[in-house]
């Protein structure tokens, strides 16, 4: 990019030049200021879009792929969602990768672990389990669940009618572009379960801390969090609080152990937007995946409107404006949420900015 500003790279074109930079080629050299412009940029150039991926759209093709494909052959049988320019990372945008799996009833799928991290958020269908390092958690819509990197995990779906499809959440793009990932497959290909279901929520899913317990790994002990404590610690927030003018009343999936992020490397919201409410925009590093749990509104990201109601996804990539809307004037709207904020703000990485001009509001285009 040619840009004539002092400080900044303003090398012109020149045959001599030309046959230089070739013969630095030859030597797995470059000369920096062709590029410097390019990967100095002012401020972030994410090549991810905002994007909206529309539930009643997807969901006949997930149904679709559990007729195509067995559970055993597929390994976990996804419809994930790409942004064009991220194809080649699977990425639905900036590292970030979400899909939809489907779970058939009475079906299961074999153990497996990897240094990626992955979480759930139910959308639909009753019977849902997951075994995370031998806890066997129950799960149903509403309900979010992690499996962080390196934990054994296998899912399936109990129920004798109904599939089960969750959104999968993985940092797969981030722990690629860093060659940091491993993959193993059970050696017994099923994990033996503990004997109480939900043992990490009824350990660590109250206010109380129990006695003598220490926890070093590097994410949440509690692995479930049921869609109605968290709707009620929202409501309860509601009471006696005005909010946050860029995003509602929101609160992040915590590790009980330490406030902090349920993993290291992503972390997760649940916000709640009251009748009627329209958030300021506000413009961050680090990029964001949407789920919304309930209701029906409108986003507008970088100027594009996506219109939304439960179970649809849009994405927010870094730096981009972005603001929401609950159309519905007697009823809340809530947006889940996950992020690589941890990674942002764990590098030094995070910066946030609210829009000053329009009211704090974006031009639509
Ligand atoms: O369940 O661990 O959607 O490994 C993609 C990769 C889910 C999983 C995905 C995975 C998983």
């Amino acid at each position: 990019m040619q840009e004539d500003v002092l400080g900044r790279s303003r090398v012109g074109g020149s045959d001599e030049l030309d046959e230089y930079y070739a013969r630095l080629a030859k030597l797995g050299a470059g000369a920096l200021w062709t590029v410097a412009n390019d990967i100095e940029p002012w401020y972030p150039q994410p090549r991810s879009i905002p994007m909206l991926w529309k539930y009643d759209e997807l969901r006949p093709l997930v149904l679709e792929s559990a007729n195509l494909v067995t559970a055993d052959d597929a390994g976990r049988r996804v419809v994930m969602l790409v942004n064009p320019e991220r194809e080649e990372l699977s990425a639905a945008v900036g590292l970030l990768y979400t899909g939809l799996q489907i779970m058939n009833p009475g079906e299961s799928m074999t153990a497996h672990r990897h240094a990626a991290s992955a979480l759930r958020f139910v959308i639909e269908g009753e019977g849902a389990w997951t075994i995370v390092d031998g806890d066997r958690l129950e799960v149903g819509p509403g309900d979010f669940a992690i499996t962080p990197g390196g934990t054994w995990h296998e899912h399936g779906n109990s129920s004798g009618s109904t599939p089960v499809i969750w959104q999968d959440g993985l940092d797969i793009p981030l722990v690629n572009m860093l060659d940091a990932n491993f993959y193993q497959v059970h050696p017994e290909l099923h994990q033996v379960p503990g004997r109480v279901v939900n043992t990490s929520l009824l350990t660590h899913g109250s206010i109380l801390k129990p006695d003598g317990r220490t926890w070093s790994k590097p994410y949440s002990p509690l692995l479930a969090y049921p869609w109605e404590m968290t709707y009620e610690a929202l409501n309860n927030l509601a009471k006696v609080s005005d909010g946050s003018p860029t995003d509602g009343i929101a609160m992040e999936y915590v590790n009980p152990h330490t406030g902090g992020s349920v993993m290291p490397t992503m972390g997760a919201r649940m916000q709640m937007l009251r009748p009627s409410e329209a958030t300021k925009a506000h413009r961050h590093t680090g990029s964001v995946v949407y789920q919304v749990a309930k209701g029906v509104g409108h986003s507008i990201v970088n100027g594009r409107r996506f219109d939304w109601k439960k179970n649809d996804i849009f994405c927010v990539p870094s730096w981009a404006w972005y603001e929401h809307v609950n159309e519905d004037p007697a009823e809340d709207a809530c947006l889940f949420s996950f992020n690589d904020f941890p990674v942002m703000r764990n590098l030094g990485l995070f910066v946030e900015e609210a829009l000053s001009e329009n009211g704090g509001h974006q031009p639509e285009i």
